[in-house]
C-alpha cells in the first residue's frame, strides 16, 4: 500500500523501522522536520506546521504524516514524495488522481453520502493551485487530509472480511465506470502485461548485472514454466478478449482503509494506477493477496494454504459490489485471474532482485527473491484449486463458468 489516505497504525507492522530511502534522503536525518515543514507549507493548509513522521508500508513512494496546528487544534495530513523512477510523469499522474477523486466524490455526494471526505481521497492543492508541489531538488510531492479513525490490514482473516474487501473494490469499479472521456493517462505502460513482464525478466537474466542468477535458478525455471501454463490458460479462458475498462489495478486489502469503530471499509486508496485494464487485474490482485494468507515475503512457505472461504467471500463480494456491471465473459474469466496476477508479481519481484532491487523497496537482502518465492508458491496453490475457484465463482455468479 502507499498509504495515500493513511490510517492509524498502532496495529500496523511496517512503519518507520522498515523504511529505506534511496538517494539523498534528508527526511531520515535531523532535517526531516525542516523538509516536511517547507513542503507542508507549500500546500493550502490553513495552519502552522508542528511535526512530521514516516508513515506506511508502500513499496514505492515516501510517505509522511505531518501535524499542523489549526486554530488551537491539531490537524493531520499525509504528505508523499512521489517515486519518479516508477511514475515517469507525476503531473499526468496527479491529473488522473484529481479526475478520479472529483468524479467519485461527486457521485457519492449525489447519492447522499454524508461527509464525502471520509470516503474518498481529497487532493489538497499547492499554494499556487496545482495538485502537487515541487521541492528544491525537483521532487514531486502531494498532500491529502489524514483519514482519522481508520485502520489498514495486511491479511484477510475471514470470509466476511474478504466479502467486505472485494465489495469495496467492486463498488469502486462501478463508481469509476462512467468517468467522462478522455481516457485516463497511462501512468505505467504495460503494467499488467504478463508477456512484457516475462520479456523484462529474460532481459534481466541475460544481463545478470548483479551476479545473482546463480542463486535463483529454480525460480527462473519455474517462472518460465508457469508462464507457459498461465498464458495458455488465459488464452483458453478468453481473458485476452475481455472488455477494457477503467480499473484500480492494485486491489489489495492494504489499499483500503477500514473504520476503526465499525470495521467497515471507509475509503479506497492508492489510486496511482487507476487506468484502463480488465477486471482480471483487480480480481486477480484480490485473490493473490487474500486467498493464501502469509506475508508477501515470508521465507517459510510450508504452512501456506488455499483458503476456500476467503475465495468464496471475494467472489461474492466482488460480484455484489460491481452489481450489473460485470459481463458474462468477465465472470467466466474470474477464476484464472488469481494465478495470473500471482505469477506476474513473482516475475516482477524476480526481475527486480536480478536488477539490484531498484523498484520495490526492500528492508533486507534477498527480500525480493523471497517475495518471488512466496508468489510462486501461490501460483501452485491457486492452480491446484482452479476447479474449486470455478465452483465458487459459479455460485457467486449464478451460472457455470
Ligand atoms: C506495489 O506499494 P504497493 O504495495 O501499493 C506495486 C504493485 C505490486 C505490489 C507488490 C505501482 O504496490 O503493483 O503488486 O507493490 N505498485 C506499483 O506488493 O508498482
Ligand atoms: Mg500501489
Amino acid at each position: 500500500m502507499e498509504d495515500t489516505g493513511a490510517s492509524e497504525s498502532p496495529s500496523h507492522p511496517k512503519t518507520a523501522a522498515y523504511h529505506r530511502d534511496p538517494g539523498n534522503d534528508t527526511a531520515r536525518t535531523g532535517t526531516m522536520s525542516d523538509l516536511l515543514q517547507s513542503i507542508g507549507e507549500s500546500f493550502q493548509i490553513p495552519g502552522r506546521f508542528v511535526s512530521g513522521q514516516v508513515l506506511g508500508s508502500g513499496h514505492i513512494h515516501d510517505t509522511y504524516r505531518a501535524v499542523f496546528e489549526e486554530g488551537g487544534t491539531e490537524a493531520r495530513y499525509v504528505v508523499q514524495r512521489l517515486n519518479a523512477r516508477v511514475f515517469a510523469d507525476p503531473e499526468r499522474l496527479m491529473q488522473n488522481l484529481v479526475r478520479v477523486t472529483d468524479h467519485v466524490r461527486k457521485k457519492l455526494a449525489d447519492r447522499g453520502v454524508a461527509d464525502v471526505d471520509r470516503h474518498c481521497l481529497r487532493v489538497i492543492p499547492s499554494i499556487d493551485g496545482r495538485p502537487f508541489s515541487i521541492d528544491t531538488a525537483g521532487h514531486y510531492w502531494r498532500c491529502f487530509p489524514f483519514q482519522e479513525g481508520t485502520r489498514s490490514h495486511e491479511t484477510i482473516v475471514s470470509r466476511s472480511q474478504a466479502d467486505e474487501t472485494a465489495r469495496a473494490f467492486g463498488s469502486f469499479l462501478e463508481l469509476i465506470s462512467d468517468l467522462p472521456p478522455p481516457p485516463l493517462a497511462v501512468t505505467i505502460p504495460e503494467f499488467h502485461d504478463l508477456d512484457r513482464r516475462l520479456e523484462a525478466l529474460e532481459a534481466a537474466i541475460a544481463a545478470d548485472a548483479h551476479r545473482r542468477l546463480g542463486g535463483v535458478q529454480p525460480e527462473t525455471e519455474s517462472a518460465r514454466r508457469e508462464h507457459r501454463r498461465v498464458a495458455a490458460m488465459l488464452g483458453d479462458g478468453g481473458a485476452n478478449q475481455l472488455p477494457r475498462r477503467t480499473v484500480h489495478n492494485d486491489c489489495k486489502l492494504n489499499n483500503l482503509l477500514f473504520d476503526a469503530v465499525t470495521g467497515r471499509v471507509r475509503c479506497v486508496i492508492d489510486l496511482d494506477t487507476v487506468m484502463e485494464g480488465t477486471v482480471l487485474f483487480d480480481f486477480g490482485e484480490l485473490v493473490r493477496t487474500g486467498v493464501c494468507a502469509a506475508s508477501e515475503d515470508s521465507p517459510d512457505l510450508t504452512g501456506m494454504t488455499f483458503d476456500r472461504d476467503v475465495f468464496a467471500g471475494l467472489a461474492h463480494g466482488y460480484r455484489a459490489g460491481a452489481g450489473a456491471l460485470l459481463t458474462e465473459a468477465e465472470l467466466h474469466a474470474l477464476p484464472v485471474a488469481g494465478p495470473a496476477l500471482a505469477l506476474e508479481n513473482a516475475i516482477r519481484f524476480l526481475t527486480d532482485h536480478l536488477e539490484g532491487d531498484v523498484y520495490f523497496r526492500i528492508h533486507r537482502e534477498g527480500q525480493n527473491r523471497d517475495r518471488c518465492r512466496a508468489q510462486l508458491r501461490r501460483v501452485d496453490l491457486l492452480m491446484e484449486n482452479l476447479d474449486v475457484a470455478r465452483r465458487e465463482v459459479e455460485g457467486a455468479a449464478g451460472f457455470s463458468p
